[in-house]
């Protein structure tokens, strides 16, 4: 069939449609959650910490006729790094090329803000929302609000915080969701459909991510050393798969390397007598197997690169500008 036919199908519920969507916002705002929650399973990486997400990662959602091709995005802040540049670069790429933006804001955070109660990170979480809303103001951009963890604030607030962020006038819709309980993502899945562009789907039904089994692979660990270790030492380490190999007996061997800047941060990824790099493996493995449905050997090594954030392939790898 032609691609004009294709554009031309249809469903027995309406005209096929297929759409991208970037998730953008704060870090720790609940992008990759949200993404998660909207395709049905997990596509990018979660923790408690900020910047986690380091470069877009696609998701896939269907709702009807229509597919949803989510973008998680890195965390918009104020760049210090390389890497940091080419992070907030690929969170504002991933808006250019959208037929609708997604800014989720953490609700509790400028709750606490506002109450005096603020936990460490609410008051930067807020600036970098501003970021966010320059940003969209500059480019003439209108994005749909998705107030998120509204699990943890009052009512009232939240229908004065929705009211006051409307008001800014660089939101089309304002959602209030839960992302992490699922409340309010059916409703916003169902407008984001609406808004799909009618063409042929771009992923087979039955696919819900895109990333490389390698990458996938050293995500998975990556969020497990986030989970993990503790001070800055997750965001000075990035996790590379060197070998991904499918065994005679059905199993896949898969060889990683932690690589962090420093000798000192050594034993803290090693732990006493091996037993964190220990747990990071085997939660790692646990999930691996779970995705890939089959027996995963894994080998974890870490290594010393005082210069692996200027790497350029390191970026090129995972999509990110160098250059940024
Ligand atoms: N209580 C509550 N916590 C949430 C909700 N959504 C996300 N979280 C938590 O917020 C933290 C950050 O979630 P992520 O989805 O990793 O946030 P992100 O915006 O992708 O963060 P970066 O990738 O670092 O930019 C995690 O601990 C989540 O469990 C929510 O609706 N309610
Ligand atoms: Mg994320």
């Amino acid at each position: 069939m032609s691609d004009l036919e294709h554009e031309n199908e249809h469903t027995a519920d309406g005209p096929m449609r297929c759409g991208f969507v970037a998730v953008i916002g704060s870090p720790n705002a609940g992008k990759s959650t949200l993404t998660n929650a909207l395709v049905g399973e997990k596509v990018t990486i979660v923790t408690h910490k900020v910047q986690t997400t380091r470069f877009a990662v696609r998701g896939v959602a269907i709702a009807g006729p229509t597919q949803i091709v989510l973008v998680d995005t890195p965390g918009v802040f104020a760049p210090r790094s390389r890497l940091d540049k080419a992070m907030v670069n690929a969170a504002w790429n991933g808006a250019d090329d959208a037929d609708a933006i997604v800014h989720v804001i953490d609700a509790g955070a400028r709750v606490r803000l506002e109450q005096g109660e603020a936990k460490s990170g609410d008051r930067r979480m807020v600036e970098d929302d501003e970021r966010v809303i320059e940003g969209l103001k500059t480019a003439g951009k209108q994005a749909i609000l998705a107030l998120n963890k509204i699990d943890l604030i009052s009512r009232d607030y939240l229908l004065k915080l929705s009211q006051e962020l409307f008001e800014l006038g660089c939101y089309s819709d304002v959602f209030m969701i839960s992302a992490k309980r699922g409340y309010g993502t059916d409703q916003l899945k169902s407008d984001l459909a609406e808004r799909m562009p009618t063409g042929v789907w771009h992923y087979p039904e039955d696919q819900v991510a895109d990333l490389p089994s390698r990458i996938l692979a050293a995500e998975i660990t990556r969020e497990k050393v986030y989970l993990r270790l503790h001070e800055e030492l997750p965001y000075a380490s990035m996790v590379e798969t060197e070998e991904w190999k499918r065994l005679r007996d059905g199993s896949i061997r898969v060889s990683q390397t932690i690589i962090i800047e420093r000798d000192s941060q050594k034993p803290i990824v090693i732990g006493k007598g091996g037993s964190a790099l220990k747990a990071i493996g085997e939660a790692s493995r646990l999930e691996l197997e779970e995705v890939m449905g089959c027996k995963v050997h894994l080998f974890l090594n870490v290594k010393v690169d005082p210069k692996w954030m200027n790497r350029r392939s390191h970026y090129t790898n995972v999509g990110l500008d160098f250059d940024a």
